[in-house]
């Protein structure tokens, strides 16, 4: 998109230097011709595309009813995350969370409180957390590592600090990490 948008706005400062430098360069080509090629057919056939990557982008983020992918709920609250594991006997922890490298996890988003947003910015987009509402994200993260999350909707004078650390581990030692995070009762300061 970024490529696609930077051919758009050479072609745009090209005619517009044309203009000042060449005045009635373009008067060799009808008014008519100009609204037809230069408003029709040249954004249909730059957006179409466009939105149909967007679109195709779009939904490889939305759960498919076929897989069954991890899930993990994240629950916001002023001013903290709770991330509860069903498939791990319900464990939870605070503001760390846990998830298995090279598989699609679900994250199941809501809030307790006011509208939060979900927001790991090196694996995914935000994705609101609304109270009494499910939002769902699909994220995978290829490594494991460590990355940073933040609430990214402002909810109130604790919002700076309301991040979460994202642990991602191996898939052999998701299990026990969950376990031992979860017992240990670890909390990222
Ligand atoms: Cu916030």
């Amino acid at each position: 998109m970024l490529a696609g948008a930077a051919v758009l706005f050479a072609m745009v400062l090209i005619l517009f230097c044309m203009v000042i430098w060449r005045p009635g360069w373009g008067s060799r080509v009808s008014p008519m011709r100009w609204i037809v090629l230069g408003g029709l057919v040249l954004p249909a056939v730059i957006l179409i595309p466009l939105i149909g990557y967007a679109l195709l982008a779009g939904e490889r983020l939305l759960p498919l009813p076929a897989q069954a992918p991890v899930r993990i709920e994240a629950i916001a609250q002023q001013w903290r995350w709770t991330f509860r594991y069903p498939d791990q006997g319900g464990l939870e922890m605070e503001n760390v969370l846990h998830m298995p490298a090279g598989v699609p996890v679900d994250i199941v988003v809501t809030s307790k409180d006011v509208v939060h947003a979900f927001w790991i910015p090196r694996l995914a987009g935000k994705i609101d957390a609304v109270p009494g509402h499910e939002t769902r994200l699909r994220i995978q993260a290829d490594q494991p590592g460590q990355y940073a999350g933040q609430c990214n909707q402002f909810c109130g004078i604790g919002h700076a600090e309301m991040h979460f650390a994202v642990v991602v581990d191996r898939p052999e030692d998701f299990s026990a990490a969950v376990k031992s995070a979860a017992t240990a009762g670890e909390v990222k300061k």
